[in-house]
């Protein structure tokens, strides 16, 4: 019998394990090969075992690369505790992730597209290229996580739906605004540097898009539910989530609590994107303005893992001449 060829047999193959067994941190240098190779091949895994709590958590980010603040986060850079701004608490219809309803598959901070001059820097802030996700504290009911491989639906596209493919790569198929954050005419399918795409997406009342790309995007989210590319993933409490922003997307489960010391909970990281270019002032006067000023939110906060330390593993969607021919 043929093969479907669109079944991504990394998600399936069970003797691909995605789950990876950390006793604790000083056990990590034996383990980052593996967990190399795991987010290299899938494009996300579980590190189960380590203890619950956010300082652990943020020692084991700062092996994957530099943090990425968010409005959401304490001062290191953890959402889930207690943060170091309330702001946003007064928009938080804007604010998915703290209602306890489904969220569909999405990359995080697709909303993020902007700038920021710090010191003589000037960076570009956009989405995270990595999140780490770690369930604090499961629902009494519901609350799974979902993944989703973009690179197995990108290749379902090209072959299937080359026209859905192209419309998803073109600048502009869509925009997304989110309380003070817009990502203005982006493509779902993005060129992040020469040969590497990245996603960013999320399917709700965020996001705008024109005609010519509304079915194209509405076609992507239901092949993000469509079970040949996506999965349930079950975590337990504790277990920390780590995914390709750029290539995986999640998804959550509804989840009902009975009280509220018994409420889901969760902590979360991101890793932030470590080769944007630099931008220059053309008349080498970089400035602060007030339109910087809602990246202060998003900004990156150093690791002090050395880079040569760190795990290392491809991330994104791998452009080949291929599929390169029929996006363009
Ligand atoms: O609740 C979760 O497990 C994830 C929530 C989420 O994806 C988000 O807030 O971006
Ligand atoms: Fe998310």
């Amino acid at each position: 019998m043929l093969q479907d060829p669109y079944i991504p047999q990394d998600l399936y193959i069970p003797q691909h394990p995605y789950i990876i067994e950390l006793p604790t941190l000083d056990a990590l240098a034996g383990r980052s090969r593996a967990i190399g190779a795991t987010m290299g091949g899938r494009g996300f895994c579980i590190i189960r075992g380590l203890p619950n709590d956010g300082d652990t958590i943020l020692a084991l980010a700062r092996h994957f690369g530099d943090i990425q603040r968010h409005i959401r986060a304490d001062s290191r850079g953890v959402v889930g505790d207690t943060p170091q701004d309330v702001s946003w608490r007064n928009y938080l219809p804007e604010y998915h992730g703290v209602s306890a309803e489904e969220f569909a598959p999405h990359t995080d901070g697709s909303f993020v597209d902007g700038m920021l001059v710090e010191g003589d820097k000037v960076r570009r802030i956009t989405s995270p290229r990595l999140l780490l996700l770690q369930i604090a504290q499961r629902a009494e009911q519901g609350g799974d996580n979902t993944v989703a491989d973009g690179g197995a639906i990108l290749d379902y596209l090209t072959s299937e739906e080359p026209e859905a493919a192209r419309l998803l790569a073109t600048s502009g198929c869509i925009t997304i605004s989110r309380d003070d954050q817009m990502a203005l005419a982006g493509a779902v399918f993005e060129r992040v540097r020469r040969g590497v795409l990245k996603i960013r997406f999320r399917y709700d009342d965020k996001v705008y898009t024109p005609s010519w790309a509304r079915d194209a995007v509405t076609r992507f989210h239901h092949l993000t539910l469509d079970p040949r590319f996506s999965n349930e993933i079950s975590a337990d409490q504790g277990d920390i989530i780590v995914l390709d922003n750029w290539r995986v997307l999640h998804g959550r489960k509804m989840f009902k609590d009975n009280s509220t010391e018994s409420r889901r909970k969760f902590r979360r990281i991101w890793i932030s994107e470590d080769d944007t270019e630099d931008l220059v002032n053309l008349v080498d006067r970089p400035h602060l303005n007030r339109s910087q000023e809602v990246y202060r939110h998003y900004a990156t906060i150093p690791s002090p893992v050395p880079v040569g330390q760190r795990i290392r593993f491809p991330c994104g969607i791998a452009l080949s001449p291929q599929r390169a021919a029929s996006l363009s």
